[in-house]
């Protein structure tokens, strides 16, 4: 997941607005102490954090909050005595570090003691109502979220997924209450450090106003909505094919619940359904990795075996007697991956419940991108180990995903032969279905949230709000009637576990930016999708060289570091699937695109 880190503000930021004036020393002095308090509570946090993640009980919650509590006051306290130096000369370095330390949690601390310790309390709480959620049909057969997920990828019944849908989010009413308590205290720590509201504070991390970072997010959104309704028009018609027109409606909206994930984020799944019609079932890496006897394990040695292609040096011993790779029996965790920078970039883990599948083979790839990435910046000072912005620590491990060509995937032994180039649709539209589909979800999620911090979005309106914008910007509709006695927007991760979600729209922007630089520095021809870089070396050192910048520049630095480019820009994605927008422009000839916002 997202990185748990309190270690470094995941949410790396913004800008040192430099002065010119001699620097006060006092300030420097100051840092140097915020670092080292910081980095000892949140060493606490994330023992405690691990374990309770790992281990779920009473006890293990209990401490969790107790040092998740310690962190968050001690961060805002801090942040509370840097003020003294607004307005005053500071160097570059002694500014980004102060902004980087009112950013350095999510939720901040109110200053009220018993305050501070609510809002633990339920920080805690709602991650573990998420993740011990269940789904009981009947008393005696219950489903986690984890078994329903891995049902959703290959369950054509209509009747099956609706009632998985509609019972997972019988998990998230009883948080609402909640969340809105959860709203009302993290509003109150931001707006003790000078901010609006939780809103203002996550925004405040991109080198730019929040109101100029919303506005990018929108720039970079137009430039992809015409190949997202292109893709949008061409999915919905080919399950009306599979599910009877009368299932999808006559509204130009797709049903939620047939798109091969609980959330319509992602619909690799569904492809075989919406695969080009006369051509071969074609090559299904699930298959191939089970065939191959390949374990949950093998998965995560694929992916380091990239890493180390590149000349990176191979994850440390303790990685694997650490790290949670599978679900453990009889007891609860927290299923939702994540990967973990414990000690000082010395101890990286992830945690996931892997399956053999071809989505957490990429999954794995994407996680140990965090784990990469937090051990290149180990030799940052404390306040500087994030990356570029939070967008960039979600991206690494995606770009190297983007290499697993077919090409790439018969050098390592998973395929007999590199695919013909009657594959490239097929290619592109398996790609376009999880990561063209996924940026309307990427960018709603903290619309929602955004509104609901600065009150735009009053609790009356919650359910409503998120269904609103899942219409408006992924064209999608709930299967059965929502109302405000649901809490949908509780039922995915990253709202119960408060984890800011606009980075996810970033990466995907990112890295197609990453990947074609990459492509056209190591002397790829040919178009972009057919690029590996695996086995570069040059590769690996730009990437590195990146890395170990970790959050000391503004972003813009970093991204040219690496591709020559200073701005966002979704050409790169518009450039790679060029041939599949032709081609779904071609089949969308005469039919219906769009609908109603
Ligand atoms: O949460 C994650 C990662 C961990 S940072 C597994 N992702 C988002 C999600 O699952 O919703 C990756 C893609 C988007
Ligand atoms: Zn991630």
């Amino acid at each position: 997941m997202d990185i748990r880190i309190p270690l470094l503000p995941l949410l790396l930021l913004a800008a040192p607005y430099a002065r010119a004036a001699a620097p006060a020393p006092d300030a420097e002095k100051f840092v140097a102490d915020v670092e080292k308090k910081l980095d000892e509570a949140g060493r606490r946090s994330r023992f405690a954090s691990w374990v309770q993640s790992t281990h779920m009980t009473y006890d293990t919650e209990w401490l969790s909050a107790d040092a998740s509590r310690a962190y968050a006051a001690a961060a805002a306290d801090l942040a509370r005595q840097a003020r003294r130096f607004d307005g005053k000369p500071l160097s570059p370095a002694a500014a980004r570090k102060l902004l980087f330390l009112k950013l350095a949690v999510e939720a901040p601390a109110p200053p009220d003691p018993a305050e501070q310790q609510e809002l633990a309390d339920i920080k805690v709480w709602l991650e573990g109502a998420y993740s011990k959620g269940r789904y009981c049909k009947t008393p005696d057969s219950c489903l986690s979220l984890d078994d329903m997920e891995d049902r959703f990828r290959t369950s054509r019944d209509p009747a099956d997924l609706l009632g998985m849908w509609q019972g997972w989010r019988t998990v998230s009413p009883p948080m609402r209450a909640k969340y809105q308590r959860f709203v009302e205290l993290s509003n109150k720590g931001a707006r003790e450090l000078g901010f609006k509201d939780t809103a203002d504070l996550w925004r405040s991390g991109y080198d730019m106003t929040p109101a100029e970072f919303s506005a990018e997010l929108d720039r970079v959104w137009l430039q992809l909505k015409p190949l997202y309704e292109s893709l949008h028009a061409y999915v919905r018609r080919r399950l009306a094919d599979t599910y009877g027109a009368d299932a999808i409606g006559s509204d130009g909206l797709i049903p939620a619940h047939l798109l091969g994930n609980m959330w319509g984020q992602e619909w690799g799944n569904v492809f075989p359904l919406v695969k080009p019609k006369g051509t071969a079932e074609g090559y299904d890496l699930t298959e191939r990795l089970r065939a191959k006897g390949v374990d949950e394990k093998g998965m995560v040695k694929y992916g380091e075996g990239f890493f180390s292609s590149l000349g990176i040096a191979p994850l440390p011993a303790t990685f694997w007697e650490r790290s949670m790779i599978v679900k453990p029996a009889g007891r609860e965790v927290v299923c939702h991956a994540s990967a973990w920078d414990v000690e000082d970039s010395q101890d990286v883990r992830i945690k996931m419940c892997t399956r053999v599948n071809s989505d957490d083979f990429v999954t794995v790839h994407h996680e140990l991108g965090h784990n990469y990435y937090q051990r290149a910046y180990a030799g940052q000072p404390y306040l500087f180990r994030g990356s570029a912005n939070d967008g960039f620590h979600e991206a690494l491990g995606d770009t190297i995903a983007l290499s697993i060509t077919p090409a790439y995937l018969k050098q390592v032994g998973l395929r007999d032969s590199d695919a013909g180039a009657d594959e490239d649709t097929d290619l592109l539209l398996r790609m376009a279905l999880e990561r063209v589909a996924f940026q309307p979800f990427g960018l709603l999620v903290d619309k929602w949230r955004w509104g609901v911090f600065s009150g735009e979005i009053p609790p009356g309106r919650y359910n409503q709000a998120w269904w609103d914008l899942v219409r408006h910007y992924q064209g999608l509709k709930p299967p059965v009637a929502r109302s405000e006695a649901d809490f949908d927007p509780g039922a995915k991760y990253h709202i119960p576990a408060n984890t800011p979600y606009a980075r996810y729209f970033l990466a995907q922007v990112l890295q197609f930016q990453f990947y074609r630089a990459l492509c056209r520095q190591t002397g790829h021809t040919g178009p972009l999708h057919r690029c590996s870089f695996y086995g570069n070396k040059e590769a690996g050192k730009k990437l590195e060289a990146m890395m170990a910048m970790g959050s000391s520049r503004p972003w813009p630095d970093a991204l040219e570091a690496l591709t020559g480019e200073r701005a966002m820009d979704a050409t790169a994605i518009l450039e790679y699937f060029a041939p599949l927008k032709a081609w779904l422009d071609e089949q969308n000839k005469g039919q219906s695109v769009g609908w109603k916002p």
